[in-house]
């Protein structure tokens, strides 16, 4: 049997649930709906520019979601995302497609897949890319059908002599798997990219929910058509919701190699990465896969629900990773939401971003990822600035100037003498963003606050400060970095500003913190601990903008704190699309 050749599977039926709050409709607790916002073309309309990134990915105009399928091929990368060409705000949603030669600058192509056939009228939702042996892409995605069912599908491209990958099929024998009557067929939906195993079994996981327990349902193949459901999940976890977006990929134990999706043995770990859309968060584990039983069982050092390990503790939904033969390496890709109102998103003509691709790899503690901007971006930096042993007594702050701020990357390491002034860790503080909260930037700390005020007006009524805290527990101390979008903005109506915040794992004999923040208008990308912490915040400032946006370090502390070194960088633009 090819891939061609099987007949359409049996169509089930169940229905999608639709629900209505306040005027808002969510469709199975998922994206918020706005159905008069929907289909509001505004290709005509002017793109509201303020607040628009300039190196970060998106489309010229309207609405994006989740990255889809990102992939290398013939020497140059696909990135497929989740868009809706016809307005602001989620829905109609087809696969919007673009091709870079270094991950960052970007040519848009036409779609890639969007609703036509019954298997996915209704929607081309997110899904994987995998590469089969021949270097022969195909595409799983989640199809909704003409009852709104979540069902799979599998597209192929039309010319694999073309590396752009323009023309997409998608075959009649479409659905290869649909929920089956234990599966609840409106949660049941973005297939990953398959594995192969010893046996020759492909295998892949769907997202899915039995009453409040997350699913990864596995899959297998022996032709990428004809797929059988496993007795059991790869795994699952009370209590947590639907899992969407899963991600399954094993690391080495050592070293920053990215690895093909297919390797397993005694020298790697797997990492097994949930999307919750009960929480809008992700989480992930380091754990071990056994191959012959189909069982992923996390390490004990990774907690498997909502406490758990994320990839970044900010806005970042939706990721997927990919192996990159090239440069082997891991690359992660992750979309930020907007931060604003929907009626801000429709008159700015667009809304979300993708994050920068991140290579990913296994701590050396090997109890989580270590995550750092692909190398390619530092070709956007242009102008330098350094600071080199600045001191920063309690209260100070020293501007960075000369860069320009609202679109810079700016690599600092703090040190500090001692760590006795560091205020004892309340054991009861096990939510970050709550400590973050209570505690901010502004108010006296002993270690920390300390850190950048990004994004900030040169009178400072807005600036977005990225700072971490030290505390004394028991017996080791307790670092904190916090992304506190409370004062980003004169603006109220609208915005939502969190105080995101995590804990660094972070051993501090060196007495050093390293951070790295990247600053383009509406968003504070930041990286501390050497990419053991990351924080994602958007920000809407009224103030400071473009050539108005200022940079600064601080302390808060009673300890002094030093700048060892801060290199920061004017950005180019990318071509973007
Ligand atoms: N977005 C897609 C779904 C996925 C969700 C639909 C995650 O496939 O579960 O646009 O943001």
């Amino acid at each position: 049997m090819n891939l061609f050749t099987l007949p359409s599977l049996l169509l089930g039926f169940s229905f999608f649930s639709l629900f209505i709050n306040n005027g808002v409709v969510f469709v199975d607790a998922l994206h918020k709906i706005y159905p008069e916002l929907q289909s509001l073309q505004t290709d005509g309309a002017v793109i509201k520019p303020l607040h628009r990134t300039r190196f970060h990915f998106q489309p010229r105009r309207h609405w994006i979601n989740d990255p889809n399928g990102p992939m290398l091929f013939k020497g140059i990368y696909h990135l497929f995302y989740q868009y809706n060409p016809k307005g602001a705000v989620w829905g109609n949603i087809v696969w919007a497609h673009s091709i870079s030669r270094d991950l960052i600058n970007w040519k848009p192509l036409k779609p890639a897949l969007y609703p036509s056939k019954p298997f996915d009228i209704n929607g081309c939702w997110s899904g994987s890319a995998t590469i089969l042996p021949g270097n022969k892409p195909v595409i799983l995605y989640t199809g909704i059908d003409p009852q709104n069912r979540q069902v799979q599908n599998y597209a192929v491209p039309a010319n694999l002599s073309d590396p752009y990958l323009t023309e997409w099929i998608k075959p009649d024998d479409n659905p290869i798997v649909d929920p089956d009557s234990g599966v609840n067929a409106s949660a049941f939906r973005d297939p990953t990219t398959a594995w192969l195993s010893d046996n020759g079994h492909w295998k892949t996981i769907i997202g899915s929910k039995r009453k409040k327990r997350g699913m990864a349902y596995l899959y297998r193949s022996r032709d990428f058509v004809k797929w059988t459901k496993a007795k059991h999940p790869l795994h699952s976890a009370p209590n947590t919701g639907m899992w969407e977006c899963p991600d399954f990929y094993p690391v080495p134990l050592s070293g920053r190699r990215g690895l093909d999706p297919s390797v397993t043995g005694n020298w790697v770990k797997h990492v097994l990465k949930v999307s919750l859309d009960l929480t809008r968060y992700e989480y992930y584990t380091v754990g071990k896969y056994y191959p012959e039983k189909d069982r992923y069982v996390p390490d004990n050092t990774s907690a498997d629900g909502w406490s758990g390990l994320r990839y970044d503790y900010g806005n970042f939904y939706a990721s997927k990773s990919f192996y990159d033969s090239m440069k082997k390496r891991r690359v992660l890709w992750g979309w930020a939401n907007e931060s604003d109102s929907a009626q801000d998103d429709v008159s700015k003509g667009w809304a979300g971003i993708q994050l920068i691709p991140r290579r990913i790899w296994l701590d050396p503690n090997r109890r989580q990822l270590l995550q750092w901007p692909v190398e390619e971006l530092n070709k956007l930096r242009g102008k330098e600035v350094v600071l080199r042993h600045q001191k920063l007594l309690k209260g100070h702050h020293v501007e960075v100037k000369g860069i320009t701020a609202a679109q810079a990357d700016v690599e600092v390491v703090f040190s500090f003498s001692s760590l006795d002034k560091a205020e004892p860790f309340d054991p009861s503080w096990v939510d970050a963003q709550a400590v973050c909260d209570q505690l901010g930037s502004k108010a006296q700390g002993g270690v920390g606050p300390f850190g950048l005020l990004t994004l900030a007006s040169e009178n400072l009524e807005e600036f977005t400060p990225v700072f971490f805290r030290i505390f004394k527990s028991h017996h080791k101390h307790v670092v904190l970095l916090c992304s506190d979008a409370r004062s980003s903005s004169l603006k109220e109506d609208g915005l939502y500003k969190p105080s995101f915040a995590g804990f660094v794992d972070i051993n501090l004999s060196s007495k050093k913190l390293p951070l790295r923040t990247l600053i383009d208008h509406s968003v504070v990308e930041s990286f501390g601990g050497g990419g053991k912490t990351c924080i994602t915040s958007r920000v809407y400032p009224t103030k400071a903008v473009f050539g108005d946006a200022h940079l600064h370090v601080f302390n808060n502390g009673t300890e002094a704190i030093t700048v060892d070194y801060l290199r920061a960088w004017s950005m180019r633009s990318a071509r973007v699309n």
